[in-house]
């Protein structure tokens, strides 16, 4: 578009970047009380992880005390840390799953 300094008639390219929308890291967090098989049922239920690699991923966080579930837009995040919210509180375990921006 022609700006204020431009000559009559001269062209003008503006370079513009592809923007990509920003992403959400799932976190799931260690606890003392949640059974082992209900975090395993839930990573399988809510992230497709098959049974192996859930339990694996529970053994991480049981471990370590946290760990990256999946890495997703912010409504997508959003829906599934609900989801392990209010199926964890129905079940009356404390465990916990949040996000951050990655
Ligand atoms: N630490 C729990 C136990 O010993 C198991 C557990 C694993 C809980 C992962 C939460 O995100 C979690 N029963």
């Amino acid at each position: 578009p022609p700006e204020p300094d431009d000559e009559v008639g001269a062209v003008t390219k503006t370079r513009t970047r592809t923007q990509r929308p920003p992403l959400y890291k799932v976190l799931i967090l260690n606890d003392d009380y949640t059974p082992m098989e209900f975090v395993v049922h839930v990573l399988e239920r809510f992230f497709g992880l098959t049974h192996a690699q859930a339990f694996e991923l529970m053994l991480t966080v049981h471990k370590k005390g946290v760990a990256v579930v999946g890495v997703f837009s912010f409504e997508v995040a959003e829906t599934k840390v609900g989801q392990v919210m209010d199926f964890a509180r129905r079940h009356q375990h404390p465990l916990q799953c949040t996000m951050e921006k990655e």
